[in-house]
Parts: structure tokens; sequence; C-alpha cells
């Protein structure tokens, strides 16, 4: 069995030439145009980023290395026979495009374990923090401290050719990988149960399963909830804002560590990640308005409190999408592993009657491009069925998957070689004086 590293060592050079071959074969080649409108409207379909970890179709979903998230469920390496897929496995993907052995997803977690150690001085930095500090600040404020042990940062400052980039992308990028999940317990258990050091490393189970009895879990389905969780929402291509900002900072040639630090702080915005905190309590205020006044949460009432937030010019937190315009393939695998392992929760119930009637309801608000859920409208309500009730938390999950997809891509801008990124803006001046020449 090959490891990780000599799979990439390989491939690098192939994956440069392929790169020259495409820029002088293709380069001068038209992708799209630009209209004001999109240049006003948030680069929506503007096609001017590579990405090559991950693919959206507006109508499909996302495709992972070209496989699609039930394709994944069945070809990836697994922890139990016929369960979710490992992590280890999407990583060993997203960073490839091969689908690794059982044994290659293995040596992956051995190596995540084996470097997982955090430097004392950032469970110092953590434990001291505020605990109604939001969960997101304290996550990237972690990572920030960690940048201390950057091997990229501290190799460029000895002066090394950009050549031997990726070598130390990929120390750090494995680093960060598997130092997160500690991270991100030590904030859970000390925000909401004040044990800061008490934590339960157990290096003979795979990366999901330890993250879950780090955070103070010992269920197999709360593990396979875990190993889907982090698999889903690892990587959406590279226009949303958190692999965006990786990406766009990592341009600059700062190290992965301050590159995924900014990543989070847009992960942390309310119309990306921070909305799977935002549906959790739009769900328990909605339970609470009807439960106080002796009513049932049915279509009818769903759809009266989904139109007093439009009403009140809010959004639905959870519906639509800046590219998909179909329901999320993210949020009908939730669903599915809802149906397989809580179908009488209540909580999910009323996710399902939601949606019933909310893509009806936005079609009628009219504005919403796309009226379906997306894969914050149903990951509360899983956490919260195995009794992680505490919402404000959600997006530090969210994070650490994202983590893997925008470091695996991370690596690949350096060993290719990307450039700054560096697009032109322009004044709504320079707009009107544009055309009227
Ligand atoms: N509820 C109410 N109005 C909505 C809406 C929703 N769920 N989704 C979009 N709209 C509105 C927009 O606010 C916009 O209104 P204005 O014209 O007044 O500005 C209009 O519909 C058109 O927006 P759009 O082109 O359909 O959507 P965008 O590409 O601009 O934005 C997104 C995409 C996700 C930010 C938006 O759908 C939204 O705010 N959804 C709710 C928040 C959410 O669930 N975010 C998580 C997305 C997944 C993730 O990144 O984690």
């Amino acid at each position: 069995t090959s490891s990780l590293f000599e799979v990439l060592k390989e491939q690098v050079p192939l994956r440069q030439e392929a790169m020259k071959k495409l820029k002088a074969e293709h380069g001068n080649k038209v992708l799209g145009e630009v209209t004001v409108e999109q240049c006003l409207g948030g680069a929506r379909d503007v096609k001017c980023m590579l990405w090559e970890t991950s693919l959206l179709d507006a109508e499909e979903g996302i495709r992972f290395r070209g496989f699609t998230i039930p394709e994944l469920q069945k070809k990836l390496p697994t922890a139990v026979e016929g369960g979710e897929p490992l992590p280890e496995g999407l990583i060993w993907l997203l960073l490839t495009g091969e689908i690794p052995t059982k044994a290659q997803a293995d040596s992956l977690t051995a190596e995540f374990h084996a470097r997982s150690k955090l430097p004392d001085h950032v469970k110092a930095v953590l434990c001291d923090l505020p605990k109604n500090m939001h969960p997101m600040t304290q996550f990237s404020i972690a990572i920030m401290a960690m940048q201390t042990d950057s091997i990229f940062a501290h190799k460029y400052q000895e002066g090394i050719h950009k050549s031997t980039y990726w070598h130390y992308l990929y120390e750090d990028m494995l680093n960060v990988i598997a130092r997160i999940p500690e991270i991100a317990a030590t904030i859970y258990r000390n925000s909401y149960f004040d044990e800061c050091l008490d934590m339960h490393y157990d290096s003979s189970v795979d990366y999901a399963a330890n993250f879950a009895r780090l955070l103070g879990y010992n269920d197999p389905h709360f593990d396979e909830l875990m190993r889907l969780y982090l698999v889903i929402h690892s990587d959406h291509e590279g226009g949303n804002a958190s692999a965006h900002t990786t990406h766009l900072v990592g341009s600059t040639l700062a190290d992965p560590y301050l590159s995924v630090a900014a990543g989070l702080n847009a992960l942390a915005g309310p119309l990306h990640g921070l909305a799977n905190q935002e549906v959790l309590g739009w769900i328990m205020d909605l339970d609470e308005e009807f439960k106080s006044k002796g009513l049932e949460v049915n279509e009818e009432t769903i759809t009266k409190f989904a139109w007093d937030t439009l009403n009140a010019g809010k959004v639905i937190p959870g519906y639509g999408h800046a590219v998909l315009r179909k329901t999320d393939p993210r949020y009908s695998s939730q669903r599915e592993f809802a149906l397989k392992h809580m179908p009488d929760d209540r909580l999910f119930k009323i996710v399902e009657t939601i949606y019933q009637v909310m893509p009806g309801i936005l079609t009628q608000h009219g504005k919403t491009k796309n009226p379906y859920p997306n894969v914050d409208s149903h990951s509360g309500v899983l956490l919260h069925h195995y009794g992680l009730t505490q919402k404000n938390y959600y997006t530090v999950l969210f994070g650490v998957s994202r983590a893997m997809g925008v470091l695996s891509q991370l690596f690949w801008d350096r060993a290719l070689g990307l450039p700054l990124e560096r697009p032109k803006s322009v004044t709504s001046e320079w707009i009107v004086n544009h055309f009227k020449k």
C-alpha cells in the first residue's frame, strides 16, 4: 500500500504538466462574459476560479472528484459494514482523485492520531477564553494561536524554492486536520461543561469516532452521524465564502493556519455556515410560539410562522442557495439518516413538515431563486436528537469538516503554483463612463 505522500509525490509533476498543457491549449479561450448585474450581484456564476476537489451542479448538487454523495456512501471505506463513509477516505479522495482502499484510509487515521498533539499554549488560550464567546470566534482564535507551528511559514522565512512549497503545505495540512478535533471538543467541553482539560483521546478508533469521544459521546449511532456529517460538509466547490476565503488568503502565501482561520471566519456568517444554528433557533421559536398557545405545529401554523418571518424582512434559514436550484443532496442524505435512525423524533417530524410547505411559501414570496432546503436545514435536528443541543456550537462542526476540503484544495493551489488572486474591481462611475463611450 502506497502512503498518501507517495501517491501525491507521483501525481504532482503529472498534474503540473497537465496544467501547463491546459494553459497552452486553452489559455486564450473565453469561459463566459460578466454582466454589470453579476459585478454588482456578488459575482454569481462568474467562472474565474480553479477548484479541483469538487464541482457543484445547480440541479444535481455536489460531486467530490466526480462522485455524488450516494456514490461515496457506496464506494468509500467504512468503519462498520454498510455504514457511513470514513472522512479519512474522503480526504484521500479529495487529495488524490482516487478512492482509497480500507488500508489506505486506516493509514490516514494512524497519521492523524500521530500528529494530533495540541501545543500546550493553544489549550491554555482556549481555557482562558470567556465561556460566552461564540464558539466560532474561539475556533478561529485557536487556529491562529496554533500558527506558531506552521512548518510552511518557518520554511518560507528560511528561504525555500517554490517547487518545494507543497511538501510543507502537506505537513501543515495534515497537522491542522489532525488537531482540529481536540480544539473543537475543547471549545465544546469548556463552553458548556466547564471541563477544559478533561479530554478522552482514543487513538484506537477512527477520526470521527475519536472526535465523538472527545465531545463526550460513546454511541455507535452518533459515531455514524459524525462520519456522515464530516464527509458531506467538507467541500462545495470553490466559490462559497469559506472556500474562497481560504483560497484567497492562501494565494498570498499566508500559511494554512492563517488561511483556514480566515475561511472559518467566513463560515461564521449567518448567510453561510452559521445558518445551521439559525435553523434550529427558528424551529425552537416556532415550537415555543405554538406550544405556548396550545396549538399544534402543523402545515398551517408553520405557514403562518414563515410568513411572519418573511414579512419581518428576514430570511428563512436553511432555504435557498447561491448555486443550487433543487433540494441539496446533503439535505437528502441527512434526511435518509434520520429516516433510518430516528424516524419518530419530534423535531425531525417538524423538519419534514417544513419541507412539505416551505418551497410553496418561498415560491409564492417570489424572491428566492431556489425555494428548496440546503445542508443547514437538517443538521441541527440530528445533533439535537443525540443530545447535542447547544446550537451556537453547530457551525464549529461544519468548520471541522470544511477544513478538510479547503486544505485539500490549498495543497493543490501550492503544488500547481497558482498565483496571487487579484480580480479587477471598478467604481460605479467607471461603469457609467464605460457605457457612455
Ligand atoms: N428566505 C427569504 N428570502 C430569501 C431566501 C430565504 N431563505 N433565500 C433568498 N432570499 C431572497 C434574497 O435575500 C434576495 O432578496 P433581495 O432581492 O431582497 O436581496 C432574493 O431572495 C434573491 O436571492 P437569491 O439569488 O435566491 O439568493 P442568493 O444567491 O443571493 O443568496 C443565500 C443565497 C443562501 C444567501 C440565501 O438563499 C439565503 O439567505 N438563505 C438563508 C440562509 C441560509 O440558509 N444560508 C446557508 C446556505 C448554505 C451554506 O452556505 O451553509
